[in-house]
C-alpha cells in the first residue's frame, strides 16, 4: 500500500513511521489513521522489524485529531459510526515495542497516540497538551485515562481542565516523558535506543512489554504472579540459554527469537 499522509522507512531492524501532513501540523484525519493502522499491521507481520518508532516533524508530532473533519458531525453521526474508534487503537495493541519521538506540538489526539506508545522520547522543543476543553469537548482517545495514570489525578485534571501546554521538562518531571534530548539529536538518540532494544531477544522484549502493561490492568498480587509466570516461561526459550551462556563465556549474545 502506498501512503499519502505518512512516510514509512525500515532502518535495519527498526521501522520508522513519520506523520507527513505538514499543511495541517500532522492533524490526524481519517485517511492518516487508516494508513497508521495499515503500517502497524505491516510491521507486526514482518519478522525483520523488531522495534517501531513513530515521529512527526520538527514543528509538530501532531496537533491532534483533524478539527475540520470533526466539526460538522452530529451526535448521531459519531455514535452510529463509533467515530474513529475503528482505526485509533492499533498502536496500543501492537506487541512489538513502539517508541514515540516527539518534537514540537503534541496535542490532543497527538498526545493520546504518543501515550499509546510504550514510551515517549522528547525533543527540548516538545509541547504537550490536551486542549479539547478549549474547543468544547474532551479527550476521546484515552487522554483522561492514560494521562491520569502517567501523571496522577491532580496534574491530569489541571491539564485537561485548562488545556494549557506543558513543556518537555515539565512533562519529564511529571512522568509523561522518559527522556529529553536537544531537538537536533532527537532522532539519532531515538535510533540508538531503538537499535539497542532490537538487539535483545524479541521474546524477552515482548514479555517485558506484556508484563509492564499488565500492571495497569490488575492488582499487585496478580501482576506479580503474571510476571513470575512469564519469567519462568522465558527459561523455555533458546534466547535465555544463549543470553546466560554468553555472559558466562564473556562473549556477546546472539539472540534468535526462539
Ligand atoms: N485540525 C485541523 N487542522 C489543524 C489542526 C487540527 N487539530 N491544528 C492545526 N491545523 C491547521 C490550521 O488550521 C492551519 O491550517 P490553514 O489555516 O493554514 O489551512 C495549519 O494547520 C497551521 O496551523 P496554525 O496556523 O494554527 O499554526 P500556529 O503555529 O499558529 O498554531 C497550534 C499552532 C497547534 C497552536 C494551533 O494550530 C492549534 O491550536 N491547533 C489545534 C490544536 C487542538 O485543539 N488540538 C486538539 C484537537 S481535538 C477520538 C480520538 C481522538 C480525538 C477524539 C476522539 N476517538 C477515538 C473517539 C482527538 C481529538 C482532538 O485531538
Amino acid at each position: 500500500m502506498s501512503f499519502e499522509n505518512i512516510i514509512v522507512e525500515k532502518k535495519g531492524a527498526v521501522a520508522v513511521l513519520t506523520f507527513n501532513r505538514p499543511q495541517a501540523l500532522n492533524a490526524f484525519c481519517g485517511a492518516l489513521m487508516d494508513e497508521v493502522t495499515q503500517a502497524i499491521d505491516d510491521f507486526e507481520s514482518d519478522d525483520t522489524v523488531k522495534v517501531i518508532v513513530i515521529t512527526g516533524s520538527e514543528k509538530a508530532f501532531a496537533a491532534g485529531a483533524d478539527i475540520k473533519e470533526m466539526a460538522a458531525k452530529t451526535f448521531v453521526d459519531v455514535f452510529k459510526e463509533d467515530f474513529i474508534t475503528r482505526n485509533w487503537e492499533r498502536v496500543a495493541r501492537c506487541r512489538k515495542p513502539v517508541i514515540a519521538a516527539v518534537a514540537g506540538y503534541c496535542l490532543g489526539g497527538g498526545n493520546e497516540l504518543a501515550m499509546m506508545c510504550d514510551f515517549i522520547l522528547a525533543a527540548d522543543t516538545a509541547k504537550f497538551s490536551q486542549p479539547e476543553i478549549t474547543i468544547g469537548t474532551l479527550p476521546g482517545a484515552g487522554g483522561t485515562q492514560r494521562l491520569t495514570r502517567l501523571v496522577g489525578k491532580s496534574k491530569a485534571m489541571e491539564l485537561c481542565l485548562t488545556g494549557r501546554m506543558m513543556d518537555a521538562k515539565e512533562a519529564e518531571c511529571a512522568g509523561l516523558v522518559a527522556r529529553i534530548f536537544p531537538a537536533a539529536e532527537l532522532m539519532a538518540e531515538t535510533m540508538k535506543i531503538a537499535e539497542q532494544i532490537a538487539s535483545f531477544s524479541p521474546l524477552a522484549v515482548m514479555m517485558v512489554k506484556e508484563s509492564i502493561n499488565r500492571a495497569y490492568e490488575t492488582t499487585l498480587a496478580e501482576g506479580l504472579r503474571f510476571e513470575r509466570r512469564l519469567f519462568h516461561a522465558s527459561f523455555a526459550t533458546e534466547d535465555q540459554k544463549e543470553g546466560m551462556q554468553a555472559f558466562t563465556g564473556k562473549r556477546k549474545a546472539s539472540f534468535k527469537g526462539k
